[in-house]
């Protein structure tokens, strides 16, 4: 079985970063070992969350792992807490790396053309420096804007995407991918582009005209799980983009939804059956 590392922050409520990312990997087959950056109360959308940083725990629980010869055929990275919580991260990345891990960084830290409460613009950059080091890179385009310099557009066209992937692809991911590009009307997707095969890679389908929280971390997390069942990056891409639509039309039909997540629960049963 196929063991994935995953380092983001716990939220107790809120159905983010952790909390989706163990059940997906899990139903999709693969172990996934958890190192929680922060312990929060809820995602940072609600009011009065409260916030536990737990960057001292990274290095005595790595020395441990380390003493076990615990090994990692992935590594995937979303929200972290603080600028000195990626240097431990590119410490993680050292120490953990062999030939055939994945090495996937989500540059969790903005949206809708806005950074989240918390972060900054040292922060970006040191962001930035993470993707560097990273296989896959699935940014959204509020956060590519951000580390490539480009000014943010809701509505844009093939030209301004291209022009955001190649100042992407200068990160030098074997796989990057934007996420949130719309290039027809209706439609949303994705745009990847493979650095081996030097072939980019679109994938639209139906926009759905609410936005919710933890979507990004589902369609992360799906496409970690897919790949590490050995699916090709662009079909695990096809995968994550169908269920996260999937799982939105599914919630918006729920009376009873909560606002700060999407019922991805009940839509389990759907993605363990994708192909
Ligand atoms: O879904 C991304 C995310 C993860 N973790 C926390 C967040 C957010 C987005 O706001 O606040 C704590």
């Amino acid at each position: 079985m196929k063991r994935v590392l995953t380092i983001q922050d716990i939220s107790c409520l809120g159905k983010c970063s952790i909390t989706i990312a163990l059940p997906v990997i899990s139903a999709l087959g693969s172990e996934a070992v958890i190192l929680p950056t922060a312990l929060l109360s809820t995602h940072t959308m609600f009011n009065g969350f409260t916030v536990k940083d737990l960057s001292d725990q990274i290095e005595p629980i790595v020395a441990h792992w380390k003493q076990e010869d615990v090994r990692f055929d992935c590594i995937y990275t979303g929200y972290l807490g603080s600028i000195e919580q990626i240097d431990q991260v590119k410490e993680i990345f050292r120490t953990f790396r062999r030939e055939d891990t994945v090495i996937f960084v989500d540059p969790v830290m903005a949206d809708n053309g806005k950074l989240y409460p918390t972060f900054d613009m040292d922060y970006v950059r040191k962001n930035t420096e993470l993707c560097r080091e990273a296989d896959i890179i699935v940014p959204n385009i509020t956060e590519a804007c951000l580390m490539t310099d480009m000014e943010y557009r809701v509505d844009h066209d093939e030209k301004y995407i291209r022009e955001l992937m190649d100042r992407l692809c200068e990160f030098g991911a074997k796989i990057t991918v934007l996420t949130g590009v719309c290039l027809e009307p209706g439609m949303t997707g994705v745009m990847g582009y493979d650095r081996d095969k030097d072939e980019f890679f679109l994938y639209q389908n139906r926009k759905i005209d609410a936005t919710f929280h933890g979507t990004g971390d589902l369609f992360s997390s799906t496409c970690v799980g897919e790949i590490m069942k050995g699916r090709d990056w662009r079909d695990a891409m096809r995968i994550a983009a169908d269920y996260t639509a999937h799982t939105i039309e599914v919630t918006m039909k729920d009376p009873k939804k909560p606002w700060y997540g999407v019922n991805f629960e009940e839509t389990i049963p759907y993605l363990v059956n994708a192909e």
